[in-house]
């Protein structure tokens, strides 16, 4: 009879444990706890946002990225291995129009890194890491 009460017991928390995971999932909670601002870099017209900004980032906080492709062609956004080691390389898979890519910058070492299209040498700028 205790075992029995405890196993309602225990199929009570699965159950509600269950269920409220679900409705995480159905409801998942925005990103509001970032320290600083994600990064959007969109591709267009062969650019990134227009003018290949620079994109400043605190060392040691990794920043979520987001790379658009708002154009016809297709373009990726690499950073390459620096020779300090001061940055985690990225490499977006060749993006066509209308497919974007999420992933993080994430810099351990101040310094500036370069951030380009492997398509399009114009394509070009800055991460500061600082
Ligand atoms: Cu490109």
């Amino acid at each position: 009879m205790h075992n029995n009460i405890i196993a309602i017991v225990a199929i009570c928390f699965a159950t509600v444990g269950a269920l409220w995971g679900i409705g995480n999932l159905m409801n998942p909670e925005p990103d509001v706890d970032l320290p600083i601002e994600d990064v959007l870099l969109i591709a267009q017209r062969s650019t990134f946002n227009g003018t290949n900004p620079d994109v400043y980032v605190a060392v040691n906080v990794p920043t979520k990225l987001v790379v658009q492709n708002d154009d016809a062609v297709t373009h990726d956004l690499k950073v390459d291995a620096s020779s300090n080691g001061g940055i985690t390389p990225i490499n977006t898979a060749p993006l066509r129009g209308g497919q974007n890519f999420h992933t993080a910058i994430v810099v351990s070492k101040p310094g500036t890194y370069e951030y380009y299209c492997s398509y399009h040498p114009q394509m070009r700028g800055h991460i500061n890491g600082q």
